[in-house]
């Protein structure tokens, strides 16, 4: 496997490429133009500006988190088509950069949705919550009552440009189904297929977060059943998973070590994040450690290296330790033990397990 670190870009993350490279083992960059809105092509001058940053330090810019597809897309407006080749126009841009897994997902209107930001744990960390009690039937309200309670952070897709722009959408998604929105994925994913293999990209699609539906909007995959479902769905080896422990693991019913077993074949990308479940569906974001929370994670790891993985993967969410002021989730500090806890479990195996 290949260790690598999100980062949001000079200036735009608390944490520096002079950091990461101290951190062992980080061999890429996943990065991303995040000033981009969804449906923009991602122009050759903009992706050299990124290059520029990230490859004096010796990293790969192999993984793209993410390329966000446009909610005309999920809703399949006819508007989709041009959209689509705009995506396909930015695949092209960054194959020539030599870019090989673009991650994506397809949740409807919102990215990971939580409702504490900075829950305080026991040992006085604080990280991010999901407390069913809390969800407000109204995005508006959610998201007004996330604002107060965030610190000037907000999560992705809950900026405020676009929540002006909500009610139009969720008008807009009415009409889409759950079976209607596979249905769209399929298109998108037919669609841009002969891109990828002319460019060698493989598509990776992240599981919603939560994995159940949200605000009454759909989300397909949340479980292992959809998940056979989507490789399916277009069963080409160029699309295929960014499998995020986390998310997944909120429901405690997936048994994400059991999905990397079964499909690691089209696991481009792996999320490693450790979730604590309390009762009635609530959950924490907790340590990467395997006994601070619930998803399993030596299992998973384990899974991933009996499988003798080579894709990519990188620490997911974080809690945010020793006062650092950072991005929801993306601080230095608790994501750098995370590489060290899961770079310690994989060495580990390497020479005490090998089965091949
Ligand atoms: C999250 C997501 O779990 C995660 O990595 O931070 O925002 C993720 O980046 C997107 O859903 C992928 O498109
Ligand atoms: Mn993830």
């Amino acid at each position: 496997m290949q260790m690598t670190w999100r980062w949001y870009g000079e200036g735009n993350d608390s944490v520096t490429l002079k950091q990461i490279k101290q951190i062992p083992g980080v061999e890429g960059i996943v990065w991303a133009l995040h000033n981009k809105a969804a449906g923009e092509v991602w122009e050759v001058s903009e992706i050299e500006e990124v290059r520029k940053q990230i490859e004096p330090y010796g990293f790969n810019m192999d993984v793209v988190e993410s390329v966000n597809v446009h909610d005309d897309i999920k809703i399949g407006l006819p508007t989709r088509d041009a959209l689509i080749e705009n995506y396909k126009t930015t695949l092209r841009n960054l194959a020539k950069f030599g870019v090989k897994v673009v991650c994506y997902n397809f949740m409807p209107v919102f990215d990971w949705t939580r409702t504490d930001l900075h829950h305080q744990l026991p040992d006085g960390s604080n990280a991010l919550f999901y407390e069913k009690k809390v969800i407000r039937e109204d995005p508006m309200e959610m998201a007004r009552y996330i604002i107060e309670g965030s610190k000037g952070y907000t999560m992705p897709g809950w900026e405020p440009e676009r929540l002006e722009h909500l009610k139009e959408l969720f008008e807009a998604y009415k009409p889409v189904t759950k079976e209607k929105l596979w249905e769209n994925l399929g298109y998108f994913l037919e669609a841009i297929m002969p891109t990828c293999e002319e460019c060698n990209i493989k598509m990776a699609i992240h599981q919603d977060d939560p994995p159940w539906d949200i605000f009454g909007l759909p989300r397909l995959l949340v479980d292992e059943a959809a998940i056979d479902r989507f490789l399916k769905l277009v069963d080409n080896p160029y699309s295929g998973l960014t499998l995020c422990s986390g998310s997944l693991g909120a429901n405690e019913k997936n048994i994400v070590a059991d999905i990397v077993r079964k499909h690691c074949d089209r696991i481009y990308f792996a999320h490693i994040r450790n979730v604590k479940h309390y009762e009635g569906g609530d959950f924490s974001e907790v340590s990467h450690r395997d006994c601070d929370g619930d998803v399993g994670i030596l299992d998973i790891i384990k899974a991933y290296h009996d499988c003798g993985y080579t894709g990519y993967i990188r620490p997911d969410h974080g809690r945010h330790i020793w006062d650092e002021k950072c991005r929801p989730g993306y601080g230095l500090y608790d994501r750098a033990l995370g590489v060290m806890y899961i770079l310690g479990i994989w060495d580990t195996l390497e020479k005490f397990d090998r089965k091949q």
